[in-house]
Formats: C-alpha cells, structure tokens, sequence
C-alpha cells in the first residue's frame, strides 16, 4: 500500500545514536508535574487512580487545576542529589515529564503562560535537571504529552469547522513548544510522545511524521517513539503495511512481551516501561491502595526486557518538596546495588536467540551468553539448550569462579548451580564459540 505518512525506514536503525540507546538498555522515568502537590487527593477526597491523572477522576476545571501553580515551589529540589540518585541506580538515561496531559510545563516556554516561571519557584527546572544529569553521564530524554488539558484549542476529535480551524492552531502551538525544547536543550537524546490516541491526532497523520523530520532536522541522530506517530489512515504504532514508525515501539507500558510465544519483539527496538505501584506515575501519597513491587520483581522485569532485546524505564513520582519518597531511594539503591554487581549482563545486551528455561533468562554481547538466574533449581543443575552448531567452552561466574559444565546430549549441556547462596538473582557468563564440529558420540532414536 503507497503510504505518504508511514514508516519512514525499514528494519533497525545501526547509527551511533540509537546504538547508544539501545546499549543504555535501563532507564528511569521521572513523572513530575503539579499532580505531586495534591497527591491523589482532592477535597477531603482520595482517589486510587493514577495521581497524574487526579484532575480528570475528581472532575477538576481546567482553571481551578492550574491554580495549583501558585503552590509549586518544591524547596527541597535539587538537581545535583536526582543525578547521584540516577547514577547510584546505574540508569543511562532519565525521561523526564517536560509537559505532562496537564499542560503545566517544567521549563519556561514562552507559548503558555502554565510554566515553573510563574510559580513561586520560578526556575528552570528542566534546565537544571539536563545539566545534572548530563554532567552525571547520564543521557536524558524528554516526555511529552500532545494532549494538553490547559489549551483551550486541543481537541480529542474534530467534528466542526471550528474544531478543526482550533485544533490546527493547536498543533502549531505544539510545534513550537517542540522547537522551544530542541533548541533550548540541545543535549537532548530523545522525545517520547505520549497522549498521542485521540481521533483527533489520527485524522492528522502528517503532522505526527512532520514532528519527527522537524525534530530530526534540529537535532541529528535524535530518537522518537512508536506512539507519536499515526499513518495516512490513523493506524498507530505500525503502519497499515505492518512497519514500526518511529525509531522503536513503546506500546508495553506496565506490560512486558511473552518471554517464550512473543519473540517477534526481537525484529524490532523497543522500550517498555513501569511503574513501582500497580499504576502510580506521578507522586501519590497512598501507596497501600495497591501492590508495590518488590525489588527483585522490577530487576526481573529488567531483566525480561534485556532477554528480549528491549529496554526497560522503572517510574519515579517525585514528592511536590522536591524530594524522593523512601520506598523509591530504597528501591533505587538495592537496584544499584545489584547493577554494580551485575550490570554486565544488561548493558550493551541483546536478546542471545537461546531456547528459555524455567531457571531464569540470557542475555548476550558477542561470544559471552550471560544467565541470569530467577529460580535456583532443587537439582543443582542448570539445563541449557544451545542452537546447533554452538559450543559452551567455559562457565564463570562474573567474580571469574569457575564453574562445572557437562555435556549432557546434543546441544545440551547442565551448569552446575553455585555453591554458595546469593540470597538475590545471581548472573553466569558462559563463553560459547561456534564450529561444525559435531561430536557423533549421540545416536538420534528411531522412533
Ligand atoms: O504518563 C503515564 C500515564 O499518565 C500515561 N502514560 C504513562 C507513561 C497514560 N495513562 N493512561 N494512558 C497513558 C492511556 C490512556 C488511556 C485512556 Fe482513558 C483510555 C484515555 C482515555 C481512555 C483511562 C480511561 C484514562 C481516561 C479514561
């Protein structure tokens, strides 16, 4: 099907921009917005939606939610501490809130007068955050959401010739919201779009490819996610010809692929990302309303990600003072912690094209398969199934102690399960080379 708003390339990108991406592989994603000072509460009253989305369930007028401004001054901000924060965790990239649905921006535009310039804070918040971060090495990338509850001319859908003359408007508006952030912050290494799934964006395909070339224009090598874009026909994410638009998918959100029956994901780049709660973005200051996830079950969910050649962005919602509640420095620090440990398994990885076993997930960079261990075995051994033509030479674990690998029948081999107890998921470097060599010691059953 000729397409004049679809895919605008085939296949992965491989320029050094979006290898560093891609290398990054773990992320943190900052919501941040006026959302953090009621918390999730509204009028005595406390909702367990997500807290960013707290003017919508309390029904909240457009004017009364932007008051919220004359009370944001988060006196315990400070950008230096969220970058060591960041680095401790060993994220290589931060996606930060410039303008969440709201329309509250973290950076002074000039094109809205709902900015931190006219809060009692008044600085450049977004400004300090990229220097922070980029001084720490840390790449940032910016959210932004095309739906903005604070312009008068957005529109979900068009259905009159004044919709219509608004919403052009509006997306004119955006653009230079857009060209105010890719000229302002020019380190930026990433857009990702959000609040892109109306009608209204649908109906103007063009304008969502037009973004990414203006953005690509103004800074070379930038990345785009799948969710901005919509085809000649609204199609979203992939093209009516089936081809990702953008530079990768970012659909999974609070969701990951099926590790054994979705291996399509590998074809493509993609980012999925979540949350700590079941669906807190921005600061709610009632975490008991649902399950928080433990540790162990975001390094999984990391993990899971890598093994599948994604990467993975966990959420922060950052309190209205400008400080980090504890469960979030906890969880950021016990991930680190294991990073430091273990990071050689994730960055720079790749899905490693491996039958999955029950005891965990691989990953790989060149001729090192890592296994990351979830499940230790009651046997002691660990089964491994190799693609033909594929030899294990050596088994360690990331410290060099050896460990033992038996043979066990054609392309199968069992690695015998440390002795000691990691009391937390445990990596395996295996070195593997390839060579037709097949040993005809194994006689294939008739059967
Ligand atoms: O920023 C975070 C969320 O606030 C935002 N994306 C992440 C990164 C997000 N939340 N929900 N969505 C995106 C999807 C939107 C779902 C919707 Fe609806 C379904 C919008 C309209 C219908 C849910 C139900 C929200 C309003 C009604």
């Amino acid at each position: 099907m000729e397409l004049q708003y679809g895919a605008d390339r085939l296949g992965k990108r491989y320029d050094a921009d979006m290898q560093k991406f891609r290398e990054n592989r773990l992320g943190a994603f900052i919501h941040w917005g006026l959302y953090a000072i009621p918390g999730g509460e509204w009028d005595g009253k406390i909702y367990n939606g997500a807290a960013e989305w707290l003017k919508a369930w309390a029904k909240v007028s457009v004017k009364d939610w932007l008051q919220l401004i004359k009370q944001w001054n988060p006196q315990k901000f400070d950008a230096k501490k969220w970058a060591k924060m960041a680095k401790d965790m060993g994220v290589r990239y931060v996606k930060i809130t410039t303008k969440h649905h709201e329309g509250f921006c973290l950076w002074p535009s000039k094109f809205t007068e709902y900015t931190v310039a006219n809060s009692p804070y008044k600085k450049d918040i977004l400004g300090e955050l990229v220097k922070a971060y980029n001084e720490a090495g840390i790449d940032v990338h910016f959210y932004f959401s095309v739906m903005d509850w604070s312009h008068p001319d957005w529109r979900s859908n068009i259905k009159t010739k004044e919709d219509e003359a608004a919403f052009q408007r509006f997306l004119t508006f955006t653009d230079n919201q857009l060209k105010e952030l890719a000229t302002r912050y020019p380190t930026v290494k990433d857009f990702w779009f959000d609040g892109t799934w109306d009608e209204s964006i649908k109906k103007n395909g063009w304008w969502t490819a037009h973004v990414e070339r203006m953005l690509k224009e103004l800074l070379p090598g930038v990345t785009i996610n799948s969710r901005l874009r919509a085809d000649d026909y609204g199609k979203r994410h992939f093209d009516s010809n089936g081809h990702l638009m953008g530079d990768y998918e970012s659909a999974y959100e609070r969701r990951l692929p099926d590790p054994v029956k979705d291996l399509r994901v590998t074809k493509w780049d993609w980012e999925a990302c979540m949350t700590i709660p079941e669906n807190q973005w921005g600061y709610h200051k009632d975490w008991s309303l649902s399950y928080v996830k433990n540790p162990v079950e975001v390094l999984e969910r990391i993990v899971h990600a890598v093994s599948m050649g994604g990467n993975m962005v966990v959420n922060f919602g950052p309190q209205a003072d400008g400080d980090f509640r504890n469960e979030e420095k906890e969880l950021a620090k016990v991930i680190g912690k294991w990073m430091q440990k273990n990071g050689e398994c994730i960055y720079a990885c790749d899905y490693a094209g491996w039958e999955k076993q029950d005891w965990g997930y691989y990953t790989r960079k060149k001729n090192c398969v890592y296994m990351i261990v979830f499940n230790r075995p009651y046997s002691q051994q660990l089964a491994i199934k190799v693609p033909k033509e594929t030899q294990i030479t050596k088994a360690t674990l990331l410290n060099g102690e050896k460990l033992e690998v038996i043979e066990t029948a054609r392309n199968e081999y069992n690695v015998g399960v440390p002795k000691q107890d990691f009391h937390e998921p445990f990596v395996i470097r295996l070195e593997i080379k390839s060579s037709k060599e097949t040993a005809n010691k194994y006689h294939e059953a008739l059967t």
